[in-house]
This record gives structure tokens, C-alpha cells and sequence, in this order.
């Protein structure tokens, strides 16, 4: 619409300038609950204003858009990233990749969205996927492993994730069991690992990787506000996403070649390094029920080993942990 453009104009116009309400309606030719509206709308797809009461709205960044030749260019492996799809939206990359995964794509094959508009968690829960602001990405992989040691790959992703930021970054992440990445104690980064098997072998493992990169606070809805975060709010600054998903695929491949070699152990080790919820007393949410206790460590599987008080130690294969401090 004219009020689009005018607004654009404007804010780009008077990069360090924070805008009135008013000073903007006057420029646009419009009330002021339609300017309002008009940044509402440009949130959503991915421009970043600052509100300051009294001053008025600032422009914090345009969104800029990936290409699937800017991410591959550069790439370094054989494997991860070098068939790639990239979409500016989608429903769930996981959907697309598994699509792709009974079409016989290669191992390697990865799925990027600008947006995902049902982005999916564990257990059927949502992952909120805004445009431009983080990394929607699936991996598709078809290792040689019995499906008892699936759970593995989702910690040798968060490993391979956790290097990624870390070079990316000055920040220092840590794993929470199985698949939180947190920096900070917020929730920066979520994995989701699916597969696709017949009887005792594996056909195909998608691993979701949904990471907050440049989010806004505004950005979150209400209900996670308190406990999510991007690396830009962390570290202060934008982080370049092309860059970012580079080093994850190559740091991972890395990993991932490791594992296929020497197997899960010294992936454990790196993974033990990084954990925060090792020798914590913890609340375990599983299907079955809560289990309280204290965590010892990790099997050579990956499943989380909690000493209960009466001293029982239980093995847990799937659960929401809650420090209990
Ligand atoms: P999870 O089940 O461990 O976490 C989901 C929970 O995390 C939600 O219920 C909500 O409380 C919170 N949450 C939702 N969105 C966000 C967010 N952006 N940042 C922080 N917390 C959030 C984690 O599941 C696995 C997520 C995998 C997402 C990737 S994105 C690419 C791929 N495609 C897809 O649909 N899912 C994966």
C-alpha cells in the first residue's frame, strides 16, 4: 500500500531517528492507529522497529532474505548442505524433508525456510518460526545404526550446534537433556529427531534444528517470552545466518563422521562437557509420570540416568527435565 512505501521511505530515511506516531500519520497522509497497524504488519515480515514511549519508533533492521547460493557458497563438506532446498515459507521443513527422504534423496540433503507457519516441536508441540529471524532447518540422514541408538544423533547435533555458536559467537551455550540449547538459562535453540524405520533398521532420520538468530524479544509470543531467547539478544548484534548455518553443517558433518567411525563415546565426553543438567537434582515430565532425582550422566545410548533419593537409578528415554533447586 502508499502507506507502506511512505513508511519505508521514511524509516530508512532517518536511520538513528526515532519517529512519532504523529510526525509519521503527517507523512504518510493517514491516522495514526494506521501507522500503528502498518508496523504491526511490517513486523511480521521481518522489518525490527524500537518503541520508546513519548519518542516514538525506531528501525532496528530490514530483513534480509537468504539465498541457497549465499549458504552454499564457501561450504566445506562432502556431505551436509550439498543437495539443498530453501523455501520463503513452509509449513514445517520436517514435512518437506521426510517428503524428500521417500523420494530416495541423498543422505545430506537439507531444507531451509525463511518461515515456517506450523513449525513443530516434540510431542506435537509448536515451534515459533517468524520470518527472517532464525534458522528452520531439516537434515536428512540414513545411518547404519540400530533404531535403539537413534536418540544419540539428536546429542551429537546439539554438540555440533553448541561449536557452531561458539565460533559464532562470544557466547557460551549450554545442552539441557536431550535437545535444549540454552544460553544464559534461556532456550535458544530446539532439535527435533525423527525417523523413518522398518522392523530394526532405519531408513531415514530427519534432525530439526530450529534456532533464535536475530529474534526481537517483541518478537516472541507471550508465552515463552520469559524463557526464550535469540543469540542477538545475547550477544548484543546481528548474527549473520549464512555464515551461522555454514559452520553448523560443517561442524556437524565433522561430528557426524566421528560417530560413524569411532562411535558415540567420544561424542559423549563432548557432549558431558557441555551439559548443565549433570549431578543436578532434577524433575523429570515423562509420558508415564514425574521422576525426581539427581542426574548421573548419560548411558553410551544416551538415555539419562537419574538417582532417585532411595538411591534407585532410573533410565530415562524421553522427558521434559525442570532443575528442582
Ligand atoms: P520441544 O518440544 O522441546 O520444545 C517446544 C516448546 O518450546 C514449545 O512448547 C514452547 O514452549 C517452546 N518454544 C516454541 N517455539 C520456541 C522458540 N522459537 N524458541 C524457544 N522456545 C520455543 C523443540 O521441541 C524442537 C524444535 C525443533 C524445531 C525445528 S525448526 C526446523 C524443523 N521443522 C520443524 O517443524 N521443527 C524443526
Amino acid at each position: 500500500s502508499g502507506i507502506r512505501k511512505k513508511l519505508i521511505e521514511a524509516f530508512t530515511n532517518n536511520e538513528n531517528e526515532y519517529l512519532s506516531g504523529q510526525k509519521l500519520a503527517d507523512i504518510a497522509g493517514c491516522s495514526r492507529t494506521a501507522i500503528w497497524k502498518q508496523i504491526e504488519e511490517l513486523r511480521k515480515e521481518g522489518f525490527q522497529f524500537q518503541a520508546v514511549r513519548r519518542k516514538g519508533y525506531k528501525i532496528v533492521s530490514i530483513p534480509t532474505a537468504m539465498t541457497a547460493d549465499k549458504i552454499t557458497l564457501g561450504l566445506k563438506t562432502e556431505i551436509f548442505g550439498r543437495n539443498l532446498y530453501y523455501y520463503d515459507s513452509v509449513e514445517s521443513t520436517q514435512k518437506i524433508a521426510s517428503k524428500l527422504a521417500n523420494e530416495a534423496a541423498e543422505e545430506g540433503t537439507v531444507v531451509i525456510s525463511e518461515e515456517q507457519t506450523a513449525g513443530r516441536g516434540r510431542m506435537d508441540r509448536k515451534w515459533h518460526s517468524p520470518k527472517h529471524t532464525g534458522i528452520w532447518m531439516s537434515i536428512l540422514l540414513r545411518p547404519k545404526i540400530p533404531i535403539s541408538k537413534a536418540p544419540q544423533l539428536t546429542l551429537i547435533t546439539a554438540v555440533g550446534v553448541v561449536q557452531a555458536i561458539e565460533e559464532a559467537t562470544e557466547l557460551l551455550p549450554q545442552i539441557k537433556w536431550p535437545n535444549d540449547i540454552m544460553v544464559n538459562g534461556k532456550k535458544i535453540t530446539g532439535i527435533l529427531t525423527e525417523l523413518q524405520a522398518e522392523a530394526d533398521s532405519i531408513h531415514s532420520v530427519i534432525i530439526g534444528i530450529g534456532m533464535n538468530v536475530n529474534t526481537l524479544e517483541a518478537d516472541f509470543p507471550e508465552e515463552i517470552r520469559r524463557t526464550a531467547s535469540s543469540l542477538s539478544i545475547e550477544a548484543g548484534r546481528t548474527i549473520g545466518r549464512e555464515e551461522l548455518i555454514r559452520t553448523i553443517l560443517e561442524k556437524l558433518e565433522k561430528l557426524y563422521l566421528l560417530y560413524l567411525t569411532k562411535g558415540f563415546l567420544p561424542i559423549k565426553l563432548m557432549w558431558e562437557s557441555y551439559a548443565i543438567s549433570i549431578g543436578k537434582q532434577i524433575i523429570a515430565r515423562t509420558i508415564t509420570g514425574e521422576i525426581s532425582g539427581k542426574t548421573i550422566g548419560i548411558t553410551e545410548d544416551g538415555v539419562l540416568l537419574i538417582e532417585d533419593s532411595a538411591g534407585v537409578i532410573h533410565h530415562i528415554y524421553s522427558a521434559d527435565i525442570k532443575m528442582n533447586e
